[in-house]
């Protein structure tokens, strides 16, 4: 394949922006070459500066579930843009979209509509220091919560990806505050708990964890979670910025019958656009500045642009869920299985749902030590591959995999003869 053009763009981009990206994990460090620059995506397919096409399996980190560019997303978009780009003030849109987020998603009573899965993980910390009159958070090695100060101590994703154990910049006053627990050891938990009985206002928690690449929550995990929180009272966070809408319409708290306190959302919910939300327990919510007294504010907050782009989009799953779920998962199933069968023994293939990562080890991979001893190079020379063969998967051993509802027999097909030949 040829990629003079996203060369030059690449060469081009780090003269003006740092590592030449937006967001570190794009920059392909991890998989030892340049990285390619999309011009376009259709369904299943990334189309670059160079005229390669790629079947998509980062699907944007998440929010493709649909494809790339579904025609009734993309027609009522432009339909919002013609009224307006943004107001600054309510619209009747926010409401509907809050409706439909309370409406699929259990735990949620009220929420709120942010930019980002940062601002929604941050906001929702806020609220639980607030809620709780305590300062500490326990979050999970390996798991990513979106660049907020605090959180980035021991983070997944980027991070990881980066080979940074934290990032600098960060006061220790601030990252003092964050307990590390190891995700999957509920002991691990409930000795920080020991240790700071009166002091958690939370334990923060990817239900499926999918920034270390995917590990799933062991039987019992996620409910021993709920009963710490019960039992010392802090409050239990799902960061569903992944999950939500992904794992089904209500996301892993409903998959896995566990209700948190809170909820944090991204990525589908906002259809392709910048919207993520954070919401859970009313007498949590109504904290929230103007009702109580966690200040949080945003200028694009509730855009109606990116409204209507989450509404279109979750009215569509609601609509054809029943169709869609299944059918992802299935498509995610049949790739792990192609997987298994070219490699053996050499990979483990970690799903849940239409999420997905192949690590390279004898392993059974269930937690931050086991992920740390896949063979990330290996990784690298399989990603590669894979790329050269027009299949586009994330540029990390950290990351997951995605598939959207755009992969059809024809996708699945080709990617599977591509795993399959590829040299062992
Ligand atoms: P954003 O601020 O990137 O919208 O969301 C942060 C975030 C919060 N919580 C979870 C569970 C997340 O996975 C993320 C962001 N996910 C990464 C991919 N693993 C975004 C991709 C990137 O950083 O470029």
């Amino acid at each position: 394949m040829e990629h003079k053009k996203s060369d030059e763009l690449f060469e081009r981009s780090k003269r003006l922006m740092p590592g030449g990206v937006n967001s570190p994990v794009r920059a392909f460090g991890a998989v030892n070459r340049n990285p390619v620059f999309i011009e376009s995506a259709k369904g299943a397919y990334l189309y670059d500066a160079d005229g390669n096409r790629y079947i998509d399996y980062v699907c944007s980190w998440g929010p493709g579930i649909l494809g790339h560019a579904d025609e009734r997303v993309v027609e009522a978009v432009k339909r919002a843009c013609e009224q307006g780009l943004t107001f600054g003030a309510p619209t009747e849109k926010e409401a509907v979209l809050a409706e439909l987020i309370i409406e699929l998603v259990p735990s949620v009573e009220k929420v709120r509509l942010v930019n980002s899965g940062t601002e929604a993980v941050m906001s929702a910390v806020r609220v639980a220091r607030a809620y709780t009159g305590r300062d500490k958070i326990i979050k999970f090695r390996g798991c990513y919560h979106g660049h907020s100060d605090g959180l980035l101590v021991k983070a997944g994703s980027g991070v990881l990806t980066q080979s940074m154990p934290d990032s600098l910049g960060v006061p220790a006053d601030y990252a003092k505050h964050t307990l590390v627990a190891e995700y999957n050891d509920a002991a691990s938990v409930e000795a920080l708990f020991g240790e700071y009985p009166d002091e958690i206002a939370a334990i923060l928690a990817e239900p499926v964890a999918a920034n270390m690449g995917v590990v799933p929550p062991e039987d019992g995990f996620l409910q021993k979670l709920r009963e710490l929180a019960d039992r010392y009272g802090a409050l239990l966070i799902f960061d569903e910025v992944i999950t939500g809408f992904r794992l089904g319409l209500g996301g892993a708290q409903e998959s896995y019958g566990v209700m948190p306190d809170l909820t944090t959302l991204g990525k589908i919910v906002g259809g392709g656009m910048p919207l993520a939300a954070y919401g859970g327990k009313k007498e949590c919510m109504d904290l929230v500045a103007p009702s109580g007294g966690v200040y949080q504010a945003g200028t694009l907050s509730g855009n109606p642009v990116a409204v209507t782009a989450g509404i279109e989009t979750l009215r569509i799953l609601e609509e054809e869920g029943r169709a869609i779920y299944p059918a992802i998962d299935a498509a995610a199933q049949r790739i792990a299985e192609s997987v298994r069968r070219t490699f053996g023994n050499r990979v483990q293939v970690n799903r849940a749902g239409s999420l997905m990562s192949v690590f390279f080890t004898e392993h059974p991979v269930t937690d931050h030590a086991s992920v740390m001893r896949s063979d990330a190079g290996q990784y690298a020379v399989y990603f590669q591959y894979m790329l050269e063969h027009g299949i586009y998967l994330a540029p990390s051993q950290y990351e997951a995999a995605f598939l959207s509802y755009a992969h059809g027999e024809a996708e699945l097909a080709e990617t599977c003869r591509v795993i399959e030949n590829m040299p062992r």
